[in-house]
């Protein structure tokens, strides 16, 4: 049965019901000023402040809801929209989920490199994505599909090697393996579908991508506050990487100022070290909730 497109004005955004990108989603959505019931307990949850409604599913499933248009919006790991060779548009790619997708081979066992994988079985649960990347490649292996634990598989006889998805290494180092090759990076992603929505839905997906930016370059960034030398002043509008000039403030005393900044989270270690030289103190570093260009 053909899934019905959601032809309402209300935005429909899939996202993981229970797994890695929950927790994570959810506070995005919860941190661009959505509010919603207990998502927990619910597979459709309303939000009251925003024309959307979210929907809870398994995480294979939503880039299938998203091109079909049952579903607007989904966040979902790249890996799963690559695999399931979902024809999606990808709006933004979202700093969490992060991981590869990988070749791993017995520890022992002479399995050093693609090349010897030549005639051998290989376990995934991302048989698609295993195949595209010998395609290109003169060597030939077959592919099992084996939709958990794969890391097993090697000790029990049943492959030789696995592609899986690898985030600290751990797995395959419980499991004796090793990774020879990275055949897929991934992380969590906005998409879209690309069937036909109202201009309501459109502007509406403006605002919300708006609010998304302003989110991630808040967590990006941090707001500071220091006392300065006044002569210092040029000087440390030299070390700030700031989005705009700095606030400067005139203090009691009338040979020091205060300066409110912006500066990326990368930098921020470096910048504060040339502060301190430059005789900053009383530096007072906050979070930031949103920014908007
Ligand atoms: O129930 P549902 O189908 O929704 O969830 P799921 O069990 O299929 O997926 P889930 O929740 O495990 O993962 C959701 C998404 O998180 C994945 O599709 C990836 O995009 C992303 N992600 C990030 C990961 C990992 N890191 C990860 N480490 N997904 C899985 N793993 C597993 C991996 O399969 C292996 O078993 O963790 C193990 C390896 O981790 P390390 O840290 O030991 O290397
Ligand atoms: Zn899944």
């Amino acid at each position: 049965m053909p899934n019905p497109v959601n032809d309402t004005d209300t935005l429909r955004i899939a996202l993981q019901k229970s797994g890695r990108l929950t927790d994570k989603t959810i506070q995005l959505l919860e941190g661009i000023g959505l509010k919603f019931d207990d998502y927990k307990r619910n597979l459709l949850v309303k939000c009251h402040n925003f024309d959307v409604e979210l929907l809870l599913i398994r995480d294979d499933d939503i880039p299938e809801y998203v091109q079909d248009g049952v579903c607007d919006l989904g966040f979902v790991g790249a890996n799963v929209t690559a695999e399931r060779g979902a024809d999606v548009t990808v709006l933004r790619n979202l700093d969490y989920g992060i991981c590869r997708l990988s070749i791993a081979t017995p520890k022992s066992g002479g399995l050093d490199t693609v090349e010897d994988l030549d005639g051998k079985t290989i376990a995934t649960s991302y048989p698609s994505l295993t195949r595209q990347y010998f395609e290109n490649l003169p060597v030939d292996i077959e592919p099992i599909y084996i939709s958990g634990a794969v890391e097993i598989t090697p000790r029990l006889d049943v492959a030789d090697a696995i592609v899986d998805i690898v985030s600290t290494g751990n797995t395959l180092k419980a499991n004796g393996l090793r990774e020879i090759e990275t055949i897929f990076e991934s992380e969590t992603q906005l998409i879209q579908t690309n069937k036909s929505i109202s201009q309501a839905k459109i502007e509406l997906i403006e605002k919300f991508l708006l609010r998304i930016d302003g989110h991630q370059q808040a967590e990006r960034s941090r707001y500071i506050m220091m006392n300065a030398p006044k002569d210092s002043m040029e000087r440390i509008k030299d070390i700030i990487p700031s989005l705009n000039s700095p606030t400067v403030v005139p203090l009691a005393n009338e040979d020091m100022i205060a300066i409110h900044t912006v500066i990326p989270i990368d930098e921020f270690w470096q910048v504060m070290e040339k502060l301190k030289e430059e005789g900053a103190s009383g530096i007072v570093v906050l979070p930031i909730e949103s920014m908007i260009a």
